[in-house]
């Protein structure tokens, strides 16, 4: 089956199709970019809700108006505890004009004297079949610590400055073998998959 991913980020394309090349439901599952088929090059989503669960929604619901097919969606982030789950929902948002590298490099300045560098990324996934009006969302989350400094330049986004629990590298260093094993998305997709196969909607 192919399914398209409500998203702009290509990043979660391919993380999302290398988690599925292992995952057999009814034969073999790839998302496809929505983006490739169709231009729309002003379409941008407002991202309104308050919950990752809730953006993932709106997500799928708006991009499925585009195509008129089920889609997927992914609304992901990184929380960190200590600056009370900040960026979270607002992970893509926050410093939007700048690079990843002075995103992540402002959020260590924003840890410095901070003990606790406990944090999880969470990634919410929603199938919606917008013709027989079928909407299913879950929201998983991996726990880690905010490194010391930037490390590795595997993976996309803040993986370079997030150690996931039990092990003492980034996921930026782990690359995608570890990470799509451990990861907020690659545990979101799975439980979403499981709760569609259990109930017959794929
Ligand atoms: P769409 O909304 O179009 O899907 P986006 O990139 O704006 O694309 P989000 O609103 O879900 O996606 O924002 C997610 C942010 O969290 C984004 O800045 C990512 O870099 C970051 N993020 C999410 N998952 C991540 C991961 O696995 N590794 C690193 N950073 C991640």
């Amino acid at each position: 089956i192919e399914v398209y991913l409500a998203t702009s980020n290509r990043n979660k394309v391919r993380e999302i199709n290398e988690i599925l090349e292992d995952i057999d439901i009814n034969g073999s599952i790839t998302v496809k970019y929505i983006f490739d088929e169709i231009k729309e090059d002003n379409f941008e989503v407002e991202e309104y809700g308050e919950t990752y669960v809730e953006n993932s929604v709106i997500k799928a619901w708006a991009y499925s108006k585009l195509i008129r097919k089920p889609v997927f969606s992914d609304d992901s982030g990184l929380s960190i505890i200590s600056l009370g789950g900040f960026p979270g929902i607002n992970s893509a948002r926050f410093m939007e004009n700048e690079s990843y590298e002075q995103k992540m490099k402002k959020l260590l300045s924003m840890l410095e004297n901070k003990k606790d560098r406990t944090a999880y990324f969470a990634c919410a996934a929603t199938y919606f079949d917008p013709e027989k009006n079928i909407l299913v969302s879950c929201q998983e989350e991996v726990y880690g610590k905010i490194a010391f400094e930037i490390r590795g330049n595997k993976g996309f986004g803040y993986d370079p400055i997030f150690i996931p629990d039990g092990y003492d590298y980034t996921f930026g260093e782990l690359g995608k073998d570890i990470k799509n094993k451990i990861s907020h998305r690659s545990k979101a997709i799975k439980s979403l998959l499981l709760l569609l196969k259990s109930a017959k909607i794929l």
